[in-house]
């Protein structure tokens, strides 16, 4: 009895029930770091100064520049305790993917980013890729599979194990060479309790990384509003770095002066827990804003927020900078990793772009997709400017119809997947 009581008091004050889960554990999880690691809160405000003093030096080159593209290699461990948390490299494939379409900023739904926005959004100028060598210098695709007969990997009790090999999980391959990412079940008595946490830059080397919930990887049918990819994206933006955008303060107490480091992110009291509402928490704003007389309202499509996947569409100028910050100082040295890039997902796409056409452009009842690569088994998906697939089917040999009547008039992107490829052709119905 005393077990089950404890049991719900755990559940009522980490905030599990049947109306919401934990999107992102990151700040709970570094509060925990924080109680182990007596050096680590004076060593992160360290890093903070050493990433302001560099970006002061290198802002006005950064912002809005075009060149030099950082490429992170990565590692993505799987550990599973059943076929179904043992996911496809096609899921992984494609959450690399929307890495680098969010990052570079040709995510297909960019488009609905809201224009008070744009001037601001970024081409962060990073990209992602699995790893080619292992870290004894042997050829890898970037995966790691290990089955795990535990499998409890919740942060409540077993936070961390994951990243263990004594403890049920997988050892890091050396975190100042590549991103670890480690796939596995987060679940705590079967009821989803957070989708993903990171560790920032700075922290224990050996538990450095990002852990996600295995059915949040790539486009997962994963029957939430989080089904896009996003929680990779931002949890992959704590580890460059990046803050809640609404700064952390306390959710209960809505605060407009927490910062998260970044000038032209809006304040916000609290997270946009997941719905794309259209809200202006704040009016105190930086210098950013004030300077142009503008009371912007809370960036809900930032991936640093809380909200549906669909809504998020854009980093901005600051939060690219202070990325190349922490890349350029505290996470530097994986900008000589010499893990490499696996050609899987990076080498073909040219190919497939020169061999799928699309016709007409626009179209009104009926368009026809081309298919002249060598694979026949090709899938396509239509998505519209909210990020919603409207269609799906395959695109074989030669061509395929699509009928296109019934949708409404504007902007398509379709998406043509080759396993481990895809490319995306904008579309206009009219
Ligand atoms: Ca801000
Ligand atoms: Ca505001
Ligand atoms: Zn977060």
């Amino acid at each position: 009895m005393k077990k089950l009581y404890t049991l719900i008091t755990v559940l009522l004050f980490t905030g599990v029930g049947m109306a919401q889960m934990n999107k992102c554990y990151t700040d709970k999880a570094l509060t925990k770091y924080y109680e182990h690691n007596e050096a680590l809160h004076s060593q992160m405000q360290l890093n903070e100064k050493q990433v302001s003093d560099w970006i002061s030096n290198h802002e006005t080159t950064l912002r809005n520049s075009q060149g030099g593209v950082i490429t992170i290699p990565v590692v993505v461990h799987v550990v599973y305790k059943n076929a179904t948390q043992n996911i496809a490299d096609s899921n992984i494939y494609r959450q690399i993917e929307v890495l680098n379409e969010c990052y570079r900023r040709t995510n297909a739904n960019y488009s609905q980013t809201r224009p008070i926005f744009d001037t601001v959004s970024a081409d962060v100028q990073i990209e992602f890729c699995l790893a080619q060598l292992d870290p004894n210098g042997n050829p890898t695709h970037g995966i790691t599979r290990t089955s795990s007969p535990s499998g409890a990997f919740d942060p409540i009790f077993n936070m961390d194990k994951v990243k263990s090999s004594t403890t049920g999980g997988v050892d890091p391959w050396p975190t100042d060479e590549y991103l670890n990412i480690w796939v596995c079940d987060m679940s705590f008595f079967g009821i989803p309790f957070v989708l993903g946490y990171a560790t920032f830059p700075g922290s224990d080397p050996a538990l450095d990384g990002v852990v996600i919930q295995y059915d949040f990887i790539g486009y997962m049918n994963n029957g939430t509003t989080n089904d896009l990819g996003r929680t990779t994206v931002h949890e992959v933006g704590h580890w460059l770095g990046m803050r809640h955008i609404w700064g952390d303060g306390q959710q209960s107490t809505p605060l407009c002066d927490s910062t998260d480091y970044v000038d032209d992110t809006p304040n916000a009291d609290t997270a946009s827990q997941q719905t794309c509402m259209i809200k202006n928490s704040c009016s105190n704003e930086s210098s950013y804003w004030t300077n142009a007389g503008v009371d912007p309202p809370d960036m809900i499509e930032n991936y640093m927020d809380y909200s549906y996947d669909a809504c998020m569409t854009m980093f901005t100028q600051g939060q690219k900078i202070r990325m190349h910050g922490f890349l350029s100082t505290v996470r530097s040295s994986l900008l000589t990793s010499p893990a490499g890039c696996s050609p899987i997902g990076l080498t073909s796409k040219n190919e497939l772009d020169k061999n799928i056409s699309l016709f007409p452009n626009p179209g009104t009842d009926k368009i026809t997709l081309k298919n002249l690569s060598s694979n026949k088994e090709l899938k396509f998906e239509m998505i519209d400017a909210l990020g919603s697939a409207v269609k799906t089917g395959k695109c074989g040999a030669n061509e395929t119809t699509i009928s296109v009547a019934d949708l409404s008039n504007g902007i398509y992107f379709v998406k043509i997947v080759d396993g481990n490829n895809s490319i995306t052709k904008k579309f206009v119905k009219q």
